[in-house]
C-alpha cells in the first residue's frame, strides 16, 4: 500500500478568520452557522475563531487578502451569495470574488475555503445555505480545515 498523506479534521491548534457578506444576509447567515457548526464539531473553540463582516462577494478579495498576509490565521473560509437574477453584473461580481480568492490563496498559501454560493435564483441559494442540498459553509469551513492540516502535515 503506498503512503497516503492527506489533512485531518481536527482543528486544534488552528486558527480560523471566516469572511461573510451582509449582502444576502438572510441565506449567509445559516452558512456561518454551519461554518461554526462543523468547526466546533471537529474541536475548535471560540477563541480560535473570529468572524469578519464585508458589504459583498466584489469586496471580499481586498479583505480576506489582507487576513491571508497578516499570518493571524492557519485557514480562512469565505461565505456569500451572489444570485444570477438579482444583478445584470452576477458575472463580475462572482468572477472577481471567485478569481480573486483563488489567487490569494496561491500567493499567500493560506487555505480559503470557497463557500459563496453562485446560484440562478434564490430558492437555489436556500437550499444550499441548510435546505435540501446541505450546508456549503459546513463544507467550505472543512475543506479549510482539511487543507490547513494537510499544508502543516507537507512543510
Ligand atoms: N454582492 C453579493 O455578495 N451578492 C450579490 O448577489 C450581489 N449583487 O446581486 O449585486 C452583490 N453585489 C454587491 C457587490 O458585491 C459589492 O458589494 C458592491 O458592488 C460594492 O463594491
Amino acid at each position: 500500500m503506498p503512503k497516503i498523506i492527506e489533512g485531518e479534521l481536527t482543528a486544534r491548534d488552528l486558527r480560523f478568520g471566516i469572511v461573510t457578506t451582509r449582502f444576502n444576509e438572510f441565506v449567509v447567515e445559516p452558512l456561518l452557522r454551519g461554518a461554526l457548526d462543523a468547526l466546533k464539531r471537529h474541536g475548535a473553540t471560540e477563541k480560535q475563531i473570529e468572524i469578519i463582516r464585508v458589504p459583498g462577494a466584489f469586496d471580499m478579495p481586498v479583505i480576506v487578502r489582507k487576513l491571508a498576509l497578516s499570518r493571524r490565521y492557519e485557514a480562512l473560509v469565505a461565505l456569500g451569495a451572489v444570485v444570477r437574477g438579482q444583478t445584470p453584473h452576477f458575472d463580475y461580481v462572482a468572477g472577481e470574488c471567485a478569481s480573486g480568492l483563488a489567487r490569494i490563496a496561491l500567493e499567500s498559501g493560506v487555505p480559503i475555503g470557497f463557500g459563496v454560493l453562485t446560484t440562478e435564483n434564490m430558492e437555489q441559494a436556500v437550499d444550499r445555505a441548510g435546505g435540501k442540498a446541505g450546508n456549503k459553509g459546513a463544507d467550505a469551513a472543512l475543506a479549510a480545515l482539511e487543507m490547513a492540516n494537510l499544508l502543516r502535515r507537507l512543510d
